[in-house]
């Protein structure tokens, strides 16, 4: 009977190692989440009736039911490396120079691997089970954080595979997917716990923790990069085959890793994963480059700390600390008033930033960020760079509060906060100067009227000017006018006035958004031109009939019969209209193009036939709704080439996964 029971637990173990492989390594789950639960469940049921047949390496027995006193100290074997650095094409050459004159070979291949901003850590394995983990240290001696390692799901507690060394050293990384990191801050706000600067000082601070119990609740995960000790001649005569064989045995390895030819390969390298960089769900500050040869790696050996075999290439990094001189409001075109951060100039992702938006005031009050601190700024890609977190040990004894204005700092008009908005509003609209500019320069914008040469700086000044009030002045601008402007000679006012014709001819899609209407975005409005053909039917529209339209709600319905229920924004309309401006009639979609009506669809990965907006274009007119994010309401998942997080949702969650062929089939 006992037999019986021993060994249903241990295939009860063996299975959910399985699985975890499956998930954390291969990325391709079999099963659900619920099912793995499940499983799991009923292990831990049969420990608890037959507690002699525990076993510390049981999937059960991550979390230690004690807290550690403090970590002690672990001696590295080996020497844990830190490696050097080239942030130039020309380092770069530079640095493949030295190696190719030092091997006397032509070309070298190097193993070329994303760099993962996370903290370097050692896990030791003893005939294929975790025995000890420590951090890097000074990387000559380290702290041993076994136990907190231990509650990394993704870390087997037993290696896969037949051939296992005695001992084996395995180094690599561990990191806080952004993801995670995100919702850990989210948790932890509301439970009024620390916060995190960046997922890199959350996984610092994760590995920190005294009680394991702790640790397990952060969603740390790691990935393999080299070996360290290990008992026993392995036969692989690459770096890559190294880290195939450790993705073998069970841990998970960085699947962006490829082998690259000489300089220009790694440069080429560098450029692919700088333009995935924001797609990631994890952090990184560069890429790394190993000669991927083990016996040359060994020929040209280390410099004093480093291996002179590898090399790592700096991304221009995304976060910085500055100091905020000044806190502004701007108003935006529906009269959101929103403070924005005036800072030191700081280089932030290879960009001089000198703003970063605060958001609005519930934003201030959580982050209690005022004038005069210093604080962490990040710009991620083409975000407006954003105030992360302030330095309090920093903050200077004079400092105050920030309070927000009750009145409106273009206009006067007092402000109003509605019930349930976060936000302050200018309820000025078009009376106020900063709404009038904001609604114009959204009229010009490219996915709007599209009016070549007609950007946010010349309309500030024609505004102030005095030349244009609406959108419609623009339409009967004079030559003599905008050639009058500062900075504006003969040959561009008449440039700008012809592309100001060009633009007359739009469609009735675009001319709907470009009317800037609350609430109505580029998917909406062609949602009112297909569904209603004109603008005389959509002015005189009711909610109840617009509500009955797809995807356009309550909130939606009323923001729409606002809007033409105001007198000024009719004759903008007319006058509009008498400036000649004029639209094809819309392509009425048959419903049997309407191939995806009422689906919703998620797009992910690098896609090599479309850019995102055409994408995303595409599946509108196919009558799709486009999410960012997957949920259990999507209906496909669009994966494009490394697709990461949303991906491993979609499949987890089962949702079809289609490749651009299919769109493009469709
Ligand atoms: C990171 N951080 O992703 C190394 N690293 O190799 C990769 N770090 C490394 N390799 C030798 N991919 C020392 C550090």
């Amino acid at each position: 009977m006992n037999n019986e029971i021993k060994a249903v637990i241990e295939k009860l173990r063996l299975q959910l190692n399985e699985h975890s492989y499956r998930y954390y390594v291969l990325d391709e789950p079999t099963i659900s989440d619920a099912e793995y639960d499940k499983l799991y469940h009923e292990l831990l049921n049969l420990e608890q009736n037959y507690p002699q047949f525990i076993s510390k390496d049981s999937p059960t027995q991550r979390i230690g039911d004690k807290p550690l006193d403090g970590f002690s100290q672990v001696k590295h074997e080996i020497p844990m490396l830190s490696l050097g650095n080239v942030f130039t094409d020309d380092e770069l050459i530079d640095f493949d120079r030295r190696l190719r004159d030092l091997a006397e070979i032509n070309e070298i291949e190097y193993s070329a691997e994303p760099k993962l901003d996370g903290l370097a850590v050692s896990i030791v394995y003893q005939n294929g089970k975790l025995h000890q983990a420590a951090t890097r240290g000074d990387g000559t001696v380290g702290e041993d954080i076994t136990a907190n390692i231990r509650t990394i799901k993704s870390i087997p507690l037993t290696l896969r595979g037949e051939l296992i060394p005695a001992k084996l050293e395995i180094r690599g990384e561990v990191i806080m997917p952004r993801s995670g990191f995100t919702k850990y801050n989210q948790t932890a706000e509301l439970l009024g716990e620390k916060t995190f600067a960046n997922p890199r000082n959350a996984a610092a601070g994760s590995l920190r923790q005294l009680d394991p119990k702790q640790t397990a609740k952060r969603p740390l995960k790691f990935y393999a990069y080299s070996l360290g000790v290990v008992f026993e001649n392995l036969e692989f005569t690459t770096h890559i085959e190294t880290l195939n064989w450790i993705q073998s045995l069970g841990i998970p390895v960085n699947n962006l890793n490829q082998t690259v030819q000489g300089a220009n390969g790694c440069q080429k390298f560098y450029e692919k994963i700088g333009k995935l960089r924001d797609s990631l769900d994890y952090d990184i500050d560069g890429v790394v480059y190993k000669v991927n040869d083990l016996a040359l790696q060994q020929k040209l050996g280390f410099v004093t700390k480093s291996p002179r075999w590898a090399t790592a290439h700096k991304f221009p990094a995304q976060e910085a600390v500055t100091v905020i001189d000044k806190i502004d409001v701007q108003v935006g075109r529906t009269g959101s008033i929103t403070p924005v951060a005036r800072l030191k100039p700081v280089v932030v992702g290879g960009v001089t930033v000198t703003n970063a938006t605060l958001h609005n005031e519930d934003e201030i009050r959580r982050k209690d960020v005022r004038q005069g601190d210093s604080v962490f700024v990040r710009r991620a890609g083409d975000v407006i760079p954003e105030v992360v977190k302030v330095i309090l040990s920093k903050r200077p004894k004079d400092s105050v509060e920030f309070q927000m204005p009750t009145h409106c700092p273009v206009c006067e008009t007092e402000l109003h906060k509605i019930e349930g908005e976060a936000v302050l509003r200018c309820p000025a609209g078009l009376y106020c100067d900063a709404q009038r500019k904001e609604a114009v320069k959204h009229f010009a914008s490219r996915k709007a009227m599209d009016i070549e040469g007609l950007g946010d700086k010349l309309v500030e000044q024609m505004v102030d000017e005095g030349l244009i009030k609406t959108a419609a002045d623009i339409f009967y601008l004079k030559q003599q006018d905008v050639s009058q402007l500062e900075r504006m000679g003969e040959k561009s006012a008449q440039n700008l006035l012809q592309s100001i014709e060009k633009s007359k001819h739009t469609s009735l899609n675009k001319f709907i958004y470009a009317l800037g209407i609350r609430e109505v975005g580029e998917a909406t409005a062609l949602t009112l031109a297909q569904k209603l053909r004109n603008i005389q039917n959509l002015s005189k529209s009711s909610v109840e009939e617009l509500k009955e339209l797809p995807d356009i709600g309550p909130i939606v319905a009323e923001r729409i019969t606002q809007f033409f229920s105001e007198e000024h924004n009719l004759q903008v309309i007319q006058q509009l209209l008498d400036a000649g401006i004029y639209w094809d009639e819309i392509e009425v979609p048959d419903e049997n193009t309407q191939t995806l009506a009422g689906k919703t669809v998620v797009l992910t990965g690098t896609l090599t036939q479309f850019t995102r907006a055409t994408a995303k274009e595409k599946l509108l007119k196919l009558g799709a709704k486009v999410a960012g994010s997957v949920s259990k309401n999507t209906d496909y998942v669009i994966a494009g080439a490394n697709a990461g997080s949303k991906l491993t949702k979609a499949e987890s969650l089962g949702i079809e996964v289609k490749d651009e062929e299919w769109l493009m089939e469709l």
